[in-house]
């Protein structure tokens, strides 16, 4: 009778922290023996050539989910978790969304009913929160945090989600206090809605224009801004899909000085700019996004940021809305800028394109790829050490990658609910083979191996656990609030 349920052997190990080569012993869902000479698996897998990674978190995306305008994305969580299984990753981490007026917790509870039967792999929930009432700061948000949610995003701008800079304070300080984390989308409302306005009255339409109204200063102003507010209360921050080279200097100058500050940019920052908007006819709404991405100089500094010690996070950011009426185009065939859904698709070439252009290009390493796209984000949003490695005693999470593997992206490809790709005609070297989400084969041949519905939710710990080591440098001087008792 073997000892294990799989063991994979004959392959290249790859944590954040190094790379070894050994055979992995699975059982119960958990990895149970790394090293030489294991024993016997019920199967066994020969992975010579191949990478085993942990599997990837995408610790941002939107999957069936309502925009604040009520565009459903195009994935739902069978759709979108099938995705991100073919991209190698066995956790993601989509929103449970407030609009204002709703409760948290129905928001909770219809996000479960909509991810449990149909999400193939592991998933928990951040929450989105755009009305912070008394009962939800009071109550909701509370109670929440206490079962388990312990992050949420704030916005700084969009007419149904932003919140006010006194909003965020209360918001900040509440999560200080419980033990959680903000997450902010920063971008400063009234410079977007200010440009937007002259651009219209000129009858600058087209979906250019959608990022020259997100401004870089729009973004870097409402980083800083959003920064010095949780510095006033001595609160976690991660600033998410950053794009803009001041907004990323700015998080790297507080977390050079010891400010617990976090950031997270995404695939669309690093291999599209705004000249993309600027395609034919209205093609460019399928590069429109917020923040836009920038240019070539802001890219480069983006990819600086992987190994500076600026972003700890790699995301999609995956926001799926098709080039039709349902998604894109809602608001008729020519829409201006103004009108056209906001986000991209990119759950499944997420990893395989850093891997390709990052790991491949020599831009990062392959311990650095392991930590920007999985470990960090299982840090920060209290999944580790359940998530975010290839360690005994943790989940059987792994991606095994051919490191090799040489395909051109195109959407026939891909596993989405998408009738388009910004990255089509891409050639990306670098693929996962097999995907395995505790110790289950989701991924294999090219096919998917199991149910609807088969997927985990996971309950996280406090977020910011265990993240005490991506901080560095000498603490400010306390702000002094605490001390007045303020909180
Ligand atoms: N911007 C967001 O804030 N969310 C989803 C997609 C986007 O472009
Ligand atoms: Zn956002
Ligand atoms: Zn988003």
């Amino acid at each position: 009778m073997p000892e294990f349920d799989l063991l994979i052997k004959g392959g290249t190990v790859a944590t954040a922290a190094d790379t070894f080569s050994a055979d992995v012993a699975i059982k119960d869902g958990r990895i149970a023996a790394l090293g030489h000479d294991l024993g016997s698996g019920s199967r066994e897998i020969d992975a010579g050539g191949m990478l085993l990674l942990p599997g990837g978190i995408d610790a941002h995306c939107h999957i069936e989910q309502e925009s604040s305008t009520k565009i459903m994305t195009a994935d739902d969580f069978y759709s979108g978790s099938v995705s991100a299984a073919f991209g190698g990753n066995t956790t993601i981490v989509p929103f449970a969304a407030q609009h204002r007026g709703q409760s948290l917790r129905d928001v909770v509870d219809t996000a479960h009913g909509r991810a449990g039967p149909k999400c193939v792999i592991d998933y928990a929930f951040h929450l989105i929160v755009s009305d912070p009432t008394e009962s939800v700061l009071g109550q909701e948000l509370p109670a929440l945090i206490q079962s388990g949610y312990t992050s949420f995003k704030v916005y700084l701008t969009y007419e149904m989600l932003k919140i006010s800079d006194r909003q965020m304070l209360d918001v900040l300080s509440l999560a200080r206090n419980h033990g959680a984390m903000t997450m902010v989308h920063a971008e400063n409302d009234d410079v977007i809605s200010w440009i937007s306005e002259r651009l219209l009255t000129r009858g600058y339409t087209e979906p250019k224009f959608h990022a020259v109204s997100h401004a870089q200063i729009a973004e870097s102003e409402a980083s800083r801004r959003a920064i010095d507010l949780a510095r006033l209360v001595d609160a976690k921050l991660l600033i998410v899909h950053v794009s803009a080279p001041e907004a990323a200097q700015a998080i790297l100058n507080a977390r050079n000085n010891g400010l617990p500050i976090y950031g997270e940019t995404c695939p669309q920052y690093l291999f599209l700019t705004a000249e993309d908007l600027d395609r034919e006819g209205m093609e460019g709404a399928k590069f429109c996004c917020s923040p836009p991405p920038r240019d070539k100089a802001a890219q480069e500094v983006i990819w600086r940021g992987l190994t500076n010690g600026t972003f700890q996070v790699f995301s999609s950011d995956h926001a799926p809305y098709r080039f039709d009426a349902t998604g894109k185009l809602n608001a008729g065939p020519n829409p201006t800028f103004k009108k056209i859904a906001n986000g991209v698709p990119g759950l499944e070439v997420r990893m395989p394109l850093l891997f390709s252009e990052g790991v491949r290009k020599g831009r990062l390493n392959l311990n650095e790829f392991v930590a920007l796209t999985s470990t960090n984000a299982a840090k920060i949003y209290g999944l580790y050490p359940q998530k975010g490695s290839i360690a005994v005693g943790g989940d059987a999470d792994i991606g095994i990658w051919d490191p090799e593997w040489e395909r051109t992206i195109s959407q026939s490809m891909l596993h989405d609910n998408m009738d388009y790709t910004p990255y089509e005609g891409r050639t990306v070297t670098g693929w996962p083979r097999m995907t395995i989400n505790r110790g289950r084969v989701v991924v294999e041949d090219d096919t998917l191996q199991v149910d609807r519905g088969s997927g985990a939710f996971i309950e996280r710990e406090p977020a910011g656990d265990g993240t005490a080591a991506l901080t560095a440098g000498t603490p400010l001087a306390p702000t002094g609030v605490f001390g007045a008792d303020l909180a």
